[in-house]
């Protein structure tokens, strides 16, 4: 399929996807939405890592399209709340990892898209924020759930009872993001962690990912318990031989995801 709003770009096995609306700063309206559910649906499966982006130096995602919603009604604001937190559901539980690389506006639904990838990196110009009740509405593509995940409840009441924004030091220093680059840097930085991660035994990646999401609603010991069986699932592996040989033999493995 063609796409409109998305571009996308392969190097090795790591897949970059930009979200290009320049003239609303990348906002995301249904059609992104639905471009974003097909491409995730049919991801290429020799994809190790994906990094999501934003086209442009300006910003990431400046939210949802805001002119879409002006004229939403009570059942159109559901079913467009519930498509967005279904796209962004399909990035957290995608079988491999997924980074933001956030450079520039990280707005209502363009923060939400970002907490949505597991790992955020930002350039020195983001800037975060839900600023959703400033329009009338609540954050609706699953910020009020993830943001009091990854800041805690007092930080998020505070960021979305505002509705201020945030700079890329202040979302360091909460937790929000794990780095921040010149902007020059962003994307060279995404690559290298990509990469990092994309030389890994693919299995055992997926499967720490799976652990890591699904633990987190569980009681410890059945969190435990959880991972305990994920470990021995690891051990049906070809790449779990290759990986520990290698280390044997001093050699370094090449994993098939297998
Ligand atoms: N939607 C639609 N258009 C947008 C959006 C947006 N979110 N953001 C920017 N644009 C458009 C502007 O309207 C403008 O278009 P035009 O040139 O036609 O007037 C163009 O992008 C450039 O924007 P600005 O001129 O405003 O650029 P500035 O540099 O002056 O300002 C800002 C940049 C600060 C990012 C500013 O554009 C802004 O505040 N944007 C809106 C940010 C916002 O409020 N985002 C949250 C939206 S609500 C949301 O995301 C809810 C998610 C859950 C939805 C659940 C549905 C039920």
């Amino acid at each position: 399929m063609e796409y409109q709003f998305l571009k996308i770009t392969t190097h090795e096995t790591v897949q970059t996807l930009t979200i290009s609306a320049p003239q609303s700063l990348n906002a995301l309206n249904s059609k992104i939405l639905n471009e974003m559910e097909h491409f995730l649906d049919n991801l290429d499966p020799q994809v190790r890592v994906l990094i999501v982006t934003g086209d442009g130096e300006k910003s990431f995602v400046a939210g949802a399209d805001i002119k879409e919603m002006a004229e939403l009604n009570e059942e159109q604001g559901r079913e467009f709340g519930a498509r967005g937190a279904r796209v962004f559901r399909k990035i957290e539980t995608l079988s491999i990892p997924v980074i933001a690389a956030v450079n520039g506006f990280a707005l209502g639904g363009g923060c939400e898209l970002a907490m949505a990838c597991d790992v955020r990196i930002c350039s020195d110009n983001a800037r975060f924020g839900q600023p959703e009740v400033g329009l009338g509405i609540i954050p609706g593509f699953s910020g009020t759930v993830r943001l009091a995940r990854l800041v805690g409840m007092g930080m998020a009441k505070e960021l979305i009872f505002s509705g201020r924004n945030m700079k890329s030091d202040e979302a360091l220093r909460i937790g929000l993001v794990n780095a921040v680059y010149p902007q020059s840097e962003l994307m060279e930085r995404a690559m290298e962690l990509a990469t990092r991660m994309a030389a890994n035994a693919p299995l055992a990646v997926r499967y720490a990912k799976q652990c890591i999401n699904d633990e987190y609603d569980l009681a410890a010991a059945e969190a435990i318990d959880y991972e305990s069986r994920m470990f021995g699932r690891c051990f049906a592996t070809n790449d779990q031989k290759a990986g520990m040989q290698a280390f044997i033999n001093k050699g370094k493995a090449q994993f098939k995801g297998e």
